[in-house]
């Protein structure tokens, strides 16, 4: 077994550091704050993406406990690195600043919650939305409305209470939900808007055909689920 040591992340620290290294006095210009305050942001988003696993992780448990299944396979979760962060703002016109990204950028914080079935995403989201301190700002459905190229998954913007030392900060993460099929096929898809040679075009036919295949199966797959669970009722 290893004990991982990461040194302790401290903003005064981390200005006098970058004072020393760069030779200039502890006034920081502009640039060294920004730095700072996207620092500070990861460590509060890093934090907010703690919350919401473990409440996602302590329903995943119930459930089992009181139904015999897993609604949840796996999650898969990342605070946005600050180059991309960065991207986002610029390809939004937005001010490059921690602040702007605070206000404007939702999906800071992400997590991806793969589930074993279509009816899991939708039994996941009603016992995540239930809970007092989860804020839901943002819906979309591309399950029920999948998109054109025949992505699926179930997004959701919700705020969750953080408790800091200097009070509360309701954070928003964003959530993606979806089941194992879905989630093999937007993998796959992902990877063509890093392919710029030639035949992109009839790759897309092709995974639009995947998608409709992928959902066949996982249909009656659920099916065959739902009548094993109606049997050990019994
Ligand atoms: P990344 O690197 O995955 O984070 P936003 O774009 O966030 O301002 P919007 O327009 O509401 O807001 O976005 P939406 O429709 O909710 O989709 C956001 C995320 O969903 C994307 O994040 C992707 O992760 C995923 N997504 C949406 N459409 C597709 C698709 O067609 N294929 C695949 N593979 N993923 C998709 P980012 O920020 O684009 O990138």
């Amino acid at each position: 077994m290893f004990v991982e040591k990461t040194v302790p992340l401290n903003i005064e620290n981390l200005k006098k550091e970058i004072a020393a290294y760069s030779h200039q006095s502890l006034e920081m210009t502009d640039s060294f704050e920004q730095v700072l305050q996207f620092v500070e942001l990861e460590h509060i988003y890093g934090a907010a993406l703690e919350e919401i696993s473990t409440k996602l992780r302590i329903l995943d448990e119930d459930f089992q406990l009181k139904t015999a299944h897993n609604p949840i396979h796996h999650m898969e979760r990342r605070v946005k690195k600050l180059p991309s962060l960065i991207q986002k703002l610029k390809r939004k016109g937005l001010e490059l600043t921690a602040d702007t990204a605070k206000e404007t950028i939702h999906d800071i914080a992400g997590i991806r919650v793969i589930c074993n079935y279509l009816d899991d995403i939708y039994t996941v989201e009603k016992l995540l939305l239930q809970q007092s301190d989860i804020k839901l700002l943002k819906r979309k459905d591309y399950v029920a409305l999948p998109k054109e190229n025949g992505y699926k998954s179930l997004h959701l913007v919700v705020t969750v209470p953080l408790f800091l030392t200097d009070g509360v900060v309701e954070t928003p993460v964003e959530i993606q939900l979806r089941t194992i099929g879905m989630d093999m096929w937007a993998s796959l898809e992902h990877k063509l808007h890093y392919k710029t040679d030639k035949n992109t075009d009839s790759y897309r036919h092709l995974l639009k055909e995947c998608a409709d295949e992928i959902a066949s199966v996982e249909d009656k797959m659920q099916r065959v689920h739902i009548e094993i669970q109606e049997d050990n009722q019994y």
